[in-house]
């Protein structure tokens, strides 16, 4: 087999890349380790930023997305029973938009059937060859045969435990990796969720969050020990826990029911330099990871999609190599400030292991600050609405 770009990896980035690449006409085929079912029972990030909205309605696949998500302009901030509001359109002219992960990944896998885009789901053995030389080429197996595709591009987007990464020499890859010593324990349920706004709260027993994926769908989240088993948190412990971490006036609003998800995340901040190696471009979660805390995960990939698709337009549509050579500093110049932000939001609203008095004086200071100035306030605004691309 032949194509034009190899795409390793069944998520949004990659299926973001084929669907966009496809609507000019050049050629992928996506290799997906997992079923299409099981991609999408993964519940993941729920809020994306304007740039990422752009992406999918240049890719033709917004129109769902534009009448079921919701448009928030502003989020809470809480401490203890504190709260205050950080306003993103007033300082930005921009919102964000609500939609979950799981119904971005489903718009896109129902733009590449109805285009009969090439996604070969179940693969093993993916190995990436002559990655460093003009004629790349991906093996894999599938149902027990062995496959071959030779192509120009190989593009990375097969997530944090990935091969595309690992293919790139410990010589030229260097990784920079922060482990934080807490997870998340998320809960989807079917009930309405407490605010018209996300909660961001910080207190004594840790962080929480109250998000939602539609008026009769909540996301919550709570700091947890990353030696707590999943198993052992019964809903009736997770949402006494959650009342106890938000503002008073919100917990006694908080309509609760049964979980119809939980799971735990651990959280990292990690990023591998460069992003390409040779004719291999990694993108998304291969390349980096973020802390969920401010929202940043998917929303960094699709700004690599971005440079990566604008790139290779300018290759094979003009025979120009500028934007793929620059894809890596132009990628990264952008992930760092973006790990910058997911790290500073957690560090304000988590309890850690080893804080001492000072350190938690440190954070109310830091929280005060930013409710009582409003260049901070534009400052956090800016950076969640997302940076320019
Ligand atoms: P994905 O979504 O991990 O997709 C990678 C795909 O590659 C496949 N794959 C392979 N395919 C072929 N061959 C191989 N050898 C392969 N190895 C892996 C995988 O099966 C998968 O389908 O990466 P992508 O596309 O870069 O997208 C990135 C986002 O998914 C990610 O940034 C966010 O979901 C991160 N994230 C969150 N971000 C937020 O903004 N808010 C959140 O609340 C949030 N929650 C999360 C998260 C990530 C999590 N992970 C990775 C465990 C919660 C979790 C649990
Ligand atoms: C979510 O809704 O899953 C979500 C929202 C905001 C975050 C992280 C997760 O910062």
């Amino acid at each position: 087999m032949r194509t034009q770009v190899a795409i390793i990896g069944g998520g949004p980035s990659g299926l973001l890349l084929s669907q966009l690449l496809h609507r000019k006409g050049i050629d992928t085929i996506v290799l997906e380790r997992k079923t299409r079912d099981y991609v999408l029972g993964r519940i993941r990030a729920g809020i994306l930023e304007t740039g990422f909205v752009d992406l999918m309605r240049e890719a033709g696949v917004s129109e769902r997305m534009d009448k079921e998500s919701f448009v928030h302009d502003g989020t809470v901030i809480a401490f203890g029973n504190e709260q205050f509001q950080v306003n993103f359109t007033e300082h930005t002219g921009t919102p964000v938009v609500v939609y979950g992960q799981t119904e971005v990944t489903r718009d896109l896998y129902d733009a590449r059937e109805a285009m009969d885009g090439k996604i070969v789901f179940n693969v093993e053995n993916v190995e990436i060859h002559d990655a460093d030389s003009d004629a790349p080429y991906v093996t894999y197996s599938v149902d027990g045969r062995e496959e071959r595709i030779d192509c120009d591009f190989v593009a990375g987007c097969d997530g944090f435990h990935g091969v595309s990464r690992q293919t790139i020499p410990l010589s030229v890859r260097k990784e920079y990796e922060k482990v934080y010593p807490f997870g998340w324990l998320g809960v989807l349920s079917e009930t309405p969720p407490v605010h018209d706004e996300l909660i961001y709260a910080n207190s004594d027993r840790g962080f929480a969050l109250c998000s939602m994926r539609n008026a009769n769908l909540s996301r919550y989240y709570i700091q947890c020990s990353l030696s707590d088993d999943v198993e052992d948190w019964t809903d009736q412990m997770f949402w006494n826990e959650l009342k106890r971490r938000i503002p008073e006036e919100a917990a006694e609003k908080l309509v609760t029911g049964p979980s119809i998800e939980k799971s735990i995340a651990p959280l990292r901040s990690f990023v591998t330099e460069p992003m390409r190696w040779g004719r291999l471009f990694l993108c998304g979660d291969a390349a980096h990871i973020v802390p969920p805390t401010g929202a940043k995960g998917l929303n960094t990939a699709a700004s690599d999609i971005h440079y990566l698709y604008h790139g290779l337009l300018q290759y094979f549509e003009e025979g120009d190599s500028e934007g793929i050579d620059r894809y890596s500093e132009k990628a990264l110049a952008r992930i760092w400030k973006a790990e910058r932000f997911s790290w500073w939001m957690t560090n304000l609203l988590h309890r850690f292991p080893d804080q001492t008095e000072f350190d938690i004086k440190m954070q109310l200071a830091d929280l005060t600050f930013l409710r009582d100035n409003r260049e901070a306030q534009s400052v956090l605004a800016q950076n969640y609405v997302g940076l320019p691309y």
